[in-house]
């Protein structure tokens, strides 16, 4: 229950129909695409502007009201859950596109601005927002700048935290920052900007963002590539990394494909059956088609692949790209437990045989799916829940065994959450890739921006 007097100040800023208490819309904005934790926010309140955000703040600090930020509620880390009749402040109404500047390549977009307005903005005005995952067309730019959204891009373009040239914050003590003002050139001591990206909300809110844009790639080829085993991914990706500018590498095994096909309906991308599949791009323009062919037939050569199929348009490439877009969604409905982790892609063939046969030992009666973005050094392994087994049982297994997953993560110096952030669900493994001092240093940090601790409790860590 919140406090009436902070209901009615809350109001008074806001307006009364801007402040949300339906059951539907507590349990729509309570939750991420996580599937753990039951919704029960407070209310949510829908601000217009920053100058609001800022009031909604001093007023939560004013009540001690916890608040929770809410984007496009895509995260899969439950840095978005709000289970404790906290304050949802949920970024919707601040989705304009503020300003464009052709000559510094930049535009600067309310948070609430979704990926894919983004993104079709860029093209209409010849650029590239570069930055890309399935969910772009419900998530939001504050959301991805809070959890440094990664996707299917990064091998060529980095993550979202590459993009970002400025931000409008309202901090967790209710002080407006305008961080970098979307300066390329800023040598003037510590960049406040790069905190606030990944730091999930427990620092400020993001209300602004000033976004880099990039020349278009042009006329990209999709390969899907049939492999025959773990390393051979591994030595195909070199092959082709060393050869060719690649815009992806992603993999995904069979076990995925045939989830994702009869999901969707979608064709097979050949007939041959492979334990894994690479799914490349790569702009085909000069030599590079013939490259990429010519590397095709060495790996058949040496056995590493056994078929592949190469997009002869633009409606076969989106549709190859499917393939691996859509597996996140199709296993959705298997409420999967997700680990999302990462090496250095040179440890990755002896990292990925050890997390293999662990999973494998681990889970004897469970259904393990992998797939990601192995170009980047990132695998995603969906362990699925059988129908029989209630979620929180199943929860608690995936915990125990995701505990051994992370210790070999840090045997290996990687990390346990490569792009999803961290949220509740990694929270406990965090200690496997940040030492004690850098959490500590992370939680004076966290006092400094949030001294009363109102922002987003109980996420990233205690
Ligand atoms: C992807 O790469 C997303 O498709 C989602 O990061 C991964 O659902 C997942 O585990
Ligand atoms: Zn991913």
């Amino acid at each position: 229950m919140l406090p009436a007097p902070f209901i009615a100040a809350v109001e008074a800023a806001i307006g009364a129909n801007r402040l949300l208490t339906a059951s539907d819309d507590l349990v729509r904005y309570g939750v991420d695409r996580t599937t753990v934790w039951q919704p029960a926010p407070a209310a949510v309140a829908l601000p217009g502007s920053s100058d609001e955000v800022r009031q909604l703040v001093l007023l939560a600090n004013q009540y001690d009201v916890a608040v929770v930020p809410s984007g496009g509620r895509t995260g899969l880390s439950g840095g978005a859950v709000a289970k404790n009749g906290e304050l949802v402040v949920a970024m919707d109404r601040l989705n304009e596109v503020i300003e464009f500047n052709p000559i510094d390549r930049s535009v600067t977009v309310g948070a609430g601005v979704v990926t894919q307005v983004l993104q079709d903005f860029a093209e209409q005005h010849g650029l590239f927002y570069p930055v890309d995952f399935a969910s772009a067309g419900s998530s939001q730019i504050g959301g991805n700048i809070a959890t440094n959204a990664g996707g299917i891009k990064v091998i060529r373009y980095g993550m979202t935290r590459d993009w970002v040239l400025g931000l409008k914050v309202v901090t967790g003590s209710g002080e407006l920052l305008e961080l970098n003002r979307g300066l390329l050139k800023n040598n003037t001591g510590y960049d406040l900007r790069h905190l606030f990206i990944g730091s999930e909300g427990t620092l400020g809110l993001i209300c602004e963002a000033t976004i880099k844009l990039a020349r278009p790639p042009v006329d990209l080829a999709v390969l899907v590539l049939g492999v025959n085993d773990f390393p051979a991914i591994m030595a195909v990706l070199e092959k082709y990394t060393n050869a060719l500018d690649l815009t992806a590498f992603e993999f995904f095994s069979e076990a995925a494909l045939v989830r994702v096909t009869e999901h969707t309906g979608l064709a097979r991308p050949f007939e041959s059956v492979a334990p894994f599949y690479a799914l490349l791009e790569f702009e085909q323009g000069g030599d590079q088609l013939d490259t990429a062919m010519a590397l095709f037939e060495e790996c058949l050569e040496a056995e590493l692949v056994c078929d592949g199929v190469v997009s002869q348009s633009l409606s076969q490439a989106a549709n190859l790209w499917k393939l691996r877009e859509d597996i996140s969604e199709t296993l959705w409905h298997w409420k999967p437990y997700k680990n999302d982790i990462s090496v250095l892609v040179s440890k990755m063939p002896e990292f990925i045989v050890e997390v293999d046969a662990l999973v494998a030992e681990r889970y004897p009666s469970f259904e393990v799916v992998w797939y990601g973005h192995i170009g980047d050094g990132n695998l995603h392994l969906n362990i699925l829940k059988p129908d029989d087994l209630s979620i929180e049982a199943f929860t608690e297994q995936c915990g125990t065994v995701s505990s051994e997953v992370s210790a070999l993560v840090e045997r290996y110096q990687g990390s346990i959450s490569a792009e999803h952030g961290v949220g509740l669900l990694k929270k406990p493994y965090l200690k496997h890739s940040k030492s004690e001092q850098e959490i500590n240093l992370m939680r004076a940090i966290r006092h400094s921006f949030d001294p009363n601790g109102i922002l987003n409790p109980g996420k990233l860590f205690d």
